[in-house]
């Protein structure tokens, strides 16, 4: 996958309006509060330059600003927007591109608002602001004086030297000949870097998406409406529909759009064994579906030839895809299995044990809750709150993202009300599990190939 092709996509954009608030300004005017205004800027994701979008109104005399006027810009969620908003001190008496304070600035992504609480975010201002004392054995330290500086002048001591000027704001208000307290001078500065997502994948890294259906008794006959499965000339099943919103969704991400593709907990013909893991194609040497509508077609073609039945086991399939995940250890493969299921489990143990396994490998799990089901051992497995343990081992990693699909559509349940919502959510965890392995194993990012390079091999499928 390269980043550019997953942003032409035709995923309708939508429209984020941001409205921004200060809070405990630092004051920088001598005989009043400070008079701030925020200035938003936003990175160009191909020369990475800031580029000002636009600023807010100036509020004067005060330390606490709710500015009025809003951002409005284009969010497209499978895109990481970065935003930094700087925040000044204007002199309004006087020509503003002259006379302004800078008060400091915050970085944040576009997605990070959205996926606030309440849509709602707070970040430090990254000025720093450092005060010196003269040290005191008995603990009364003196103050000697202060100053604030920022991540954009620290970097600077990467090539220069730089000196700070030591100020106390006492000495300064009472004497008019007061210079400064002494000087700082920084004489390095470096910086560990921390890599995204995005840069794996720019580097090569390759996704490889495996999905698994939930063929057991439990979904209930297909023949009947109110099965999962029910197969219906004219209305997408609860399956059909989840499989095909979250498998578009994924689609995008996967390196060749090749889909190993299996059933569990069905009887297969003609001697009726009972199978927790079998090629929804009917190949055992190829289980590989062409796109989503490949997987789809074989689906429609198993349910019409398996019948459902019972236990519901996770563990086979987990192990299938763990044991192609441990093959590979250097970064250039990740995989993820998509388990679509109405969440009734039977082998919790075992599901619990293969996940704390498979925690150690290059490899995520998704699980779609389809159906009316309370989802608890879904919730469970998604280890958000509680870290996936089992035998008293706790996993590495949380590698598990639980989704009830049910959140995401309509009330006659026919219709996904917002595809980019569940996107967000199907996708969630995937990036930070990604980079939670690639940094236990220290691997980093291999530089971008050059634009019109050779394909990478095929990666290998589970
Ligand atoms: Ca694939
Ligand atoms: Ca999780
Ligand atoms: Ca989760």
């Amino acid at each position: 996958m390269s980043l550019s092709g997953a942003s032409e996509r035709s995923v309708p954009a939508t429209k984020i309006e941001i409205t921004v608030s200060c809070r405990n300004l630092l004051d920088l005017d001598t005989f009043s509060k400070s008079d701030p205004m925020v200035v938003l800027y936003t990175q160009s994701r191909a020369s990475q330059e800031w580029r000002e979008f636009g600023r807010t109104e100036v509020i004067d005399n005060t330390l606490n600003p709710d500015f009025v006027r809003k951002f409005v810009l284009d969010y497209f969620f499978e895109e990481k927007q970065n935003l930094r908003f700087d925040v000044y001190n204007v002199d309004s008496k006087t020509n503003i591109s002259k006379t302004k304070d800078f008060l400091g600035q915050a970085f944040l992504a576009l997605g990070e608002v959205i996926g606030g609480q309440g849509s709602r975010v707070e970040r430090p201002l990254t000025t720093v602001k450092i005060d010196v004392y003269d040290w005191d054995r008995d603990g009364s330290h003196d103050f000697i004086g202060e100053f604030t500086t920022s991540y954009r002048e620290l970097s600077k001591a990467q090539n220069q030297f730089t000196v700070y000027e030591v100020l106390n704001p006492r000495k300064k208000c009472k004497k008019k000949k007061y210079v400064n307290s002494g000087t700082v001078t920084l004489l390095s500065f470096s910086v560990d870097s921390e890599f995204t997502f995005v840069d794996y994948i720019k580097g090569g890294t390759q996704l490889n998406f495996t999905v698994a259906i939930d063929f057991t008794a439990s979904n209930g006959n297909p023949l009947q409406p109110t099965s999962l499965h029910y197969m219906s000339p004219y209305q997408l099943s609860a399956y059909a529909m989840a499989l095909k919103a979250v498998g578009e969704i994924i689609q995008d991400y996967d390196s060749d759009k090749l889909f190993p593709a299996y059933g569990f907990g069905a009887k297969l013909p003609p001697e009726g064994r009972i199978s927790h893991q079998f090629p929804l194609n009917n190949n055992d040497e190829d289980p590989n579906c062409a796109g989503i509508e490949g997987v789809l077609e074989s689906y429609f073609q198993s349910l019409r030839t398996v019948q459902l039945y019972g236990p519901t086991y996770f563990a086979p399939v987990i192990n299938q895809v763990a044991r192609a995940a441990a093959k590979i250890s250097d970064g250039s493969q990740y995989y993820v299995l998509l388990i679509i299921t109405d969440g009734v489990i039977s082998d919790m143990t075992q599901t619990k044990e293969a996940i704390v396994s498979a925690s150690s490998l290059p490899m995520s799990i998704i699980i779609v809750g389809v159906g009316p089901a309370m989802f608890e051992a879904m919730e469970e497995l998604d280890g958000d709150d509680v870290r996936v343990s089992s035998r008293g081992r706790y996993a590495e990693r949380d590698i598990v993202q639980f989704v009830p699909f049910r959140d995401y559509v309509d009330r006659s349940g026919n219709q996904v009300l917002s595809m980019a919502r569940l996107a967000k959510d199907v996708l969630a965890e995937i990036p930070e599990q990604l980079l939670s392995y690639m940094r236990t194993r220290d691997i980093q990012p291999r530089p971008p190939p050059p634009a019109n390079s050779s394909p990478t091999p095929a990666p290998e499928q589970p």
